[in-house]
């Protein structure tokens, strides 16, 4: 594999879920394929998981980690060509990529959408450079439009988990604060399409997704209909798509919060969502707290799909 963008980089997703099995029943059987190789991360934006799970699938791998977190400590980099540099920003994106390839075999980077101006985040400008530009594999650690190592640990998660072969899978929005992008549902989408599961995707009018990753898809506009007889409710709040509302939040609705009484018009659904959550206003205390919440394993699934990932990146390593 040379670069882990998209779904279509992971190739046959059953073939991808049995490598995952492989490597979970024993995480350091690869541990020589990573020797003397470097993997740097590059974090734009914050994290938790990925950054854990990502350095803990390269250290199984045998793997020496750097980590650069580009606004804490790096010179402020300008991302657009052209651009007259008067400003704060002392560096461009344009040397920054080259020097950064430099140092390292292969290169993960978060860059979340902007949400500011549309076709600069579904260009993927800033992930794009560094494919072009770093002459290293570059794998997302969720990028503008997706968040692909996500959506994978989603997918072993639910192959876990799921209590018959053609499971229903709901992706309900729900409310937040604040404006988040619409990698992790795009990705999500994209990735259900890619099975044979049931699957629905439920939202308040206004929210449409980008057609490009949730054609296929079932839309529900009646979040209660869409959990009858679901298997797994995979919630996430995201910001709108469609113009003139690109980025915006429409809705606080919390009537579309996942709650009790709506995981009981569910077939006994198993509760997830990618974490960070803001607890009552996407999920109530009770269900993310409840037996049927697998937000633990899906998080600890991060570093299978992230060691898949990087296994076949080294893999994919000339010399
Ligand atoms: C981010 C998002 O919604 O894309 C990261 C999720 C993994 N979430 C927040 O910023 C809260
Ligand atoms: N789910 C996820 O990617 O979490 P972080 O933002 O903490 O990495």
């Amino acid at each position: 594999m040379k670069k882990f963008t998209t779904v279509a980089d992971i190739g046959n997703l059953g073939a991808a879920l049995e490598e995952a099995r492989i490597v979970k029943a024993d995480r350091f059987a690869f541990s020589e394929l990573g020797r003397n190789r470097t993997l740097l991360m590059i974090f734009f934006n914050s994290s938790l998981r990925t950054r854990l799970s990502t350095q803990k699938a390269a250290m199984n791998l045998g793997m020496n980690v750097i980590v650069l977190d580009v606004n804490q400590g790096a010179w402020k980099l300008e991302t657009e060509r052209g651009v007259i540099m008067d400003g704060d920003k002392a560096e461009h994106l344009l040397e920054a990529i080259p020097v950064m390839g430099s140092y390292c075999d292969i290169i993960g980077v978060r860059t979340f959408a902007g949400l500011h101006d549309k076709r600069e985040d579904y260009e993927e400008r800033v992930i794009e450079q560094f494919v072009k530009y770093s002459g290293r594999p570059v794998f997302s650690m969720e990028a503008a439009t997706r968040h692909p190592l996500q959506s994978f640990a989603d997918l072993i998660t639910i192959e876990e988990f799921k209590p018959v072969e053609r499971p229903k899978v709901v992706m309900t929005w729900a409310p937040h604060p604040r404006a988040l992008p619409q990698a992790v549902p795009n990705s999500f989408a994209e990735w259900m399409n890619a099975t044979d599961y049931d699957f629905v995707i439920t939202h308040p009018e206004g929210y449409e997704l980008d057609p490009a990753f949730t054609a296929g898809a079932r839309i529900e506009f009646d979040q209660r209909k869409a959990f009858e007889g679901a298997h797994f409710i995979y919630a996430k709040n995201w910001s709108a798509y469609s113009d003139p509302n690109y980025g915006k939040v429409l809705s606080m609705d919390r009537d579309w919060m996942v709650d009790a009484e709506k995981m009981a018009l569910t077939d006994n659904a198993y509760f997830m969502h990618c974490l960070p959550v803001r607890r009552n206003m996407i999920v109530s205390d009770d269900v993310i707290e409840s037996d049927r919440s697998i937000v633990i394993p899906e998080a600890a699934n991060r570093e299978i799909s992230a060691q898949v990932v990087l296994k076949r990146l080294l893999e994919g390593l000339e010399g």
